[in-house]
């Protein structure tokens, strides 16, 4: 076994000479580490009958989904479907679904969050931004699917989202995106004064399953990138990074690196709910939205060094840690110097109204590992360590945000750009696992061809130094992850009876076709092996309409045991639902073509899976 891993590191060593990417030096650590006395592939193995310790929720990028795995043994569980229509699950069919993606038919889901309680992580809801058409989402926990979608107004791709507050008050959105507030012609021209970088303050009211968005702020028109919620005693307070402060309008890779310095916004939302209350905001298109130069408090800017991508709060909210992604610099910035500063006015200039804190008055300390360039995020483990991925030199430091001290380094294939820890954004991460997001696979896999996947790569960082067991494909593309202790998310088995649902139908007899006019509405039911739409039909299979009739098939799906789910599918309709054990859905559509076309279930349900079938007969006009 020993020998089997050592010849694969010295395959990854020529892999990283072969890399374009530059590479510090390393050593090699040894085979097994110290902190265990288990071998690489026993730590990552889930024997069967066992589950994974850790579900990993890796943002889909621009397949518009979230890709859930199990750590440690980064198998893929499920894929769920978010911004995205998604056939194997008939999300983006179903009317429910469809409704909620508004005709889109791609998203691009960046930052996944958790929702909080006390800054941990509580296992009920996931929420999740689209940047192409900028959407919110929220999935239930219980249920594995998404049960709101809002598309954001005012506003152009929030990238820089989602992060929770500590008790999931508010997410918020500010975008890559400067565009004319409501998206009007403005010529680019204009720039510095027609557009806007607007964040939006998206609330979540569980019990109606609705995100809400309470008010927005119109910042300056620079691109916001990544965000962060203050922690214990910045809790009140979140950060955001911002590039393009120099507000160009063209060949941003020259023009927006002009400036040494972009800002990181610090700003305490309690004084922006504050403002909103005192009725501190301008009404545009129906929202209520701040200009910080007409009211001005509550927000300020911290210089940083340029083009930063994470900023990120350590454990106990003490600091908040940002780096030009060009440099090779760190900084650790403290909330407490940074509330002193705004205490005593320590104002050098302001930009759009917004006052700029000085760096030196709020920086705590610069770190620089030699050679590592292209900070790009930090993570944390249970003993307030930091790791940062490297995107350019294709690494993984381990510092201490207290000392500043470099504890170790490991190389990664390649070109990190975020990395997550096991409960890593919480008051309190686990240590033990870290993630790296590999941007680039290069010669990791199985070649498919000139485009490969991207990688996950599953670090132990339980001990002192950081090992490398695991090494996972993933589709594109995961910009980011949060891993939640799996006992923390509990699932329903069925969906419970809704008995006040009028489209539910509980007992085969019950099942029905009513005609109103030119609408007919199916209410039927789908157990092993069959489906039943007229329970008093000499077929009861079989659903008869005139072309042009609008068609609502619901169906519940009877088998109220778990895993038993069933599809409903029309050939040549375009048409596939879902109906999971126990739940009721519904289809909708006009039976534009007349003919004769079988209908029959998708998802493999019993041995006579191939029996549950029927027809739609579509009788022509005269
Ligand atoms: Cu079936």
């Amino acid at each position: 076994m020993k020998k089997k891993v050592i010849s694969a590191l010295s395959g990854l060593a020529v892999g990283v000479l072969a890399s374009t990417v530059f590479f510090g030096n390393f050593s090699t650590p040894d085979t097994v580490s110290t902190a265990s006395a288990k071998t690489d592939a026993e730590k990552v193995y889930v024997p069967f009958g066992e589950k994974d310790e850790y579900y990993l929720f890796a943002s889909g990028g621009h397949s518009g989904q979230m890709f859930i795995y199990g750590v440690p043994s980064m198998r893929r569980i499920r894929t769920v479907p978010v911004f995205s229509p998604d056939p194997a699950t008939g999300y983006g069919w179903d009317t429910h679904s469809k409704k909620m993606l508004g005709g889109y038919t791609w998203g691009d889901l960046h930052h996944p969050a958790f929702s909080e309680t006390n800054g941990e992580y509580d296992g009920k809801y996931m929420f999740a931004t689209d940047v192409a058409n900028s959407r919110a989402a929220v999935m239930d926990l219980k249920t594995f699917t998404v049960k709101d979608i809002i598309e954001v107004p005012n506003t152009s791709g929030p990238h820089c989202a989602a992060f929770v507050t500590e008790n999931t008050e508010y997410l918020f959105l500010p975008t890559r995106f400067s565009v004319p507030i409501g998206h009007q012609y403005a010529s680019l021209d204009e720039y510095s004064t027609k557009y806007r970088g607007v964040m939006s303050a998206v609330t979540f009211d569980e019990k109606a399953q609705k995100l809400n968005i309470a008010y927005q702020v119109a910042l300056p028109p620079w691109s916001y990138d990544l965000s962060d919620a203050g922690k214990k005693v910045s809790k009140d307070w979140a950060v955001l990074t911002t590039y393009n402060t120099e507000e160009a309008t063209t060949n941003l890779e020259i023009n927006a690196s002009q400036e040494d310095r972009d800002f990181i916004v610090l700003f305490n939302w309690k004084e922006l709910d504050k403002m909103v209350k005192e009725g501190k905001y301008d009404n545009v298109g129906g929202q209520k939205m701040i200009f910080p130069e007409k009211h001005q408090g509550g927000i300020y800017l911290v210089p940083v060094a340029k083009s930063p991508h994470g900023v990120d709060v350590t454990p106990d909210g003490k600091y908040f840690i940002a780096s030009g992604k060009l440099a090779p610099l760190l900084t650790v910035f403290s909330f407490e110097k940074a509330f002193q500063a705004i205490e005593k006015k320590e104002f050098a200039g302001e930009r759009n109204g917004i006052p700029i804190l000085k760096y030196e008055s709020v920086m705590e300390r610069e770190v620089n590992p030699e050679n590592a360039l292209g900070p790009l995020h930090t993570q944390f483990d249970d003993k307030g360590m930091a790791y940062t991925t490297m995107f350019i030199s294709s690494e993984i430091v381990k510092w201490n945000p207290e000392t500043g001290e470099v504890l170790d380094r490991v190389p990664v294939q390649y070109s990190p750009g975020h990395a997550v820890s096991a409960e890593g954004d919480t008051v309190s991460p686990d240590g033990k696992y870290l993630v790296s997001l590999n941007k680039l696979a290069k010669d990791s896999y199985l070649s498919v061809g000139p485009s490969h996947p991207e990688s996950m790569q599953l670090i132990d960082i339980s001990g002192e130094k950081m090992k490398v067991i695991q090494s996972s494909p993933v589709d594109p593309e995961p910009h980011y992850g949060q891993m939640i202790k799996a006992d923390k998310i509990k699932t329903i088995e069925v969906y419970p009876k809704e008995e006040n649902n009028p489209n539910a139908v509980y007992s085969q007899q019950d099942a029905r076709i009513v005609r109103k006019g030119n609408e007919v509405h199916v209410y039927g039911i789908a157990m092993r092996s069959k489906f039943i739409f007229d329970a008093k039909a000499k077929r009861p299979d079989v659903i008869e309409v005139n072309e042009g009739d609008k068609v609502i098939v619901h169906i519940t799906n009877l088998d109220f045991d778990e895993d038993i789910t069933h599809g409903f599918a029309i050939n040549q309709y375009d048409l596939n639902m879902e109906i999971q054990p126990g739940q009721t859905n519904t289809i909708e559509f006009t039976a534009g073509k007349p003919g004769t076309y079988p209908l029959y279930c998708t998802n493999f349900c019993s041995a006579l899976h191939q029996e549950m079938t029927g027809y739609l007969l579509v009788k022509p006009k005269q």
